[in-house]
């Protein structure tokens, strides 16, 4: 008897311990389903596991069914009490739009490129314009890498316009030099991206550059910059190099929403990664596929096989529209020789010049667009997401001599 009652005990302690535990959990479960009481969509389309018990409670999923009775559907199958927590939804975030942002961005130009302003600026409210003073004018352009046959050139021009003008007046002398700094790097150039659909197919995208210089950064940028402006994007890792490329890309991909193509193998040839991209874009129907490349290759020969490779590839589904060849504005000279490596292997159609925030040296916008004979079209200026503007001639010299 006193056996009977102490199996009893332990039998009504058990079942209502577990039910206590059952009920927080369910209540829980509960607590997560949205109004009205629909399971939330898993990650992959399919109505969540775990979340189809509207309406069940722990007594209910307790008590066994009546002889006969028809079971309800939802209580056919118990709560899987060992899933994981619900891992919250991917937040995608929705970048700022691309206008206005060379403004917004300009007193980073205005902190690195500061020294040569007020070099400038000094040397022409010193009232006296002599020999000394011009010299001293196209070292300081020399030295923002503008190169010694433009700082020449532009010096001669200044000298003139001071003659012609009858004044050293320092205000007019800076209203020159700021015209004359413009007309260098050419207002006229277009650097609009040529990134409209075409019919049925995506515009496409080829980022180019050595290694280093900031090409899956600015493809990132470039996706999010788009995404800002209200356009749709696939990004394609084909630096298939190392697996840390794709996954650096992915990154970008996630936090925007876009679909990054990718191959799991290190070394997968890189124009198949290419054409499967665009190959995506066109069946999801996006704006855009860009296409981030390799850097790292030795010889001139492999890097026209390879980039060569992959644009004919592309070109199956239809044109690139454009190749943009990735510059590092702190490289000086040594960039602009990449450059002309790049620019001789593939038909570059706009340059991004990466950097200009840690450099005094944007000079180098005038020699690699006449070098190159492309514009640059967009600057990097920081390591943040959205530090990648698109450039204008007029607020970069604005930024340079401190209006
Ligand atoms: N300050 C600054 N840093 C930048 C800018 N753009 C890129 N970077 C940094 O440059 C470094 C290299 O960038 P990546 O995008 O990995 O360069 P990559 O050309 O893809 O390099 P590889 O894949 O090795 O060829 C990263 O630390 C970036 O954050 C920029 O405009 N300003
Ligand atoms: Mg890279």
């Amino acid at each position: 008897m006193v056996h009977d009652i102490i199996i009893a005990a332990i039998v009504v302690v058990v079942a209502g311990g577990g039910a206590a535990g059952l009920v927080p959990y369910i209540r829980s479960r509960r607590r997560s389903l949205p109004p009205g009481g629909q399971a939330p969509a898993d990650g992959d389309g399919q109505p969540g596991r775990g979340g189809t018990l509207p309406g069940a409670t722990a007594t209910a999923t307790l008590a066994p069914p009546e002889p006969g009775a028809a079971v309800p559907p939802d209580l056919t199958v118990p709560p899987d009490l060992t899933a994981p927590p619900e891992v919250p939804a991917r937040v995608v975030e929705k970048p700022p739009p691309s206008a206005g942002r060379l403004t917004r961005l300009r007193g980073r130009l205005a902190r690195s490129h500061s020294a040569i302003g007020s070099v400038l600026l000094n040397l022409i409210s010193s009232g006296k314009l002599d020999e000394q003073a011009w010299e001293e004018i196209e070292d300081t352009l020399i030295t923002a890498d503008m190169g010694v046959g433009p700082a020449r050139e532009l010096v001669e021009e200044l000298k003139t316009e001071v003659k012609v003008a009858g004044t050293a007046d320092p205000a007019a002398v800076r209203q020159m030099l700021r015209t004359d700094l413009i007309a260098m790097i050419n207002p006229a150039l277009d650097r609009t991206l040529h990134l409209a659909r075409h019919g049925d197919r995506p515009s496409v995208v080829l980022m180019v550059g050595v290694n280093g210089t900031g090409k899956t950064t600015t493809c990132g940028k470039l996706g999010r910059l788009l995404v800002g402006d209200g356009k749709t994007v696939v990004f394609g890792a084909a630096d298939t190099f190392r697996a840390a490329a794709a996954d650096q890309l992915q990154t970008w991909g996630d936090r925007v929403g876009a679909k990054v193509v990718r191959s799991d193998r290190e070394g997968a040839d890189p124009a198949s990664v290419a054409f499967e991209a665009v190959n995506v874009g066109i069946q999801q129907g996006v704006d855009s596929v860009i296409v981030d490349t390799a850097g790292r290759l030795h010889t001139k020969t492999g890097l026209m096989d390879e980039l060569g490779k992959i644009k004919r590839v592309i070109e199956k589904h239809g044109s690139v529209d454009e190749v943009l060849l990735v510059l590092d504005a702190t490289t000086g000279q040594n960039g602009l020789r990449q450059a002309r490596v790049f620019a001789e292997v593939v038909d570059v159609t706009g340059i991004i010049l990466t950097k200009l925030d840690g450099t005094a040296r944007g000079g180098i916008i005038i020699q690699v667009q006449r070098e190159l004979g492309v514009p640059v079209k967009l600057v990097g200026l920081g390591e943040g997401s959205d530090d990648l503007a698109f450039f204008d001639p007029e607020v970069f010299v604005d930024a340079i001599l401190g209006e």
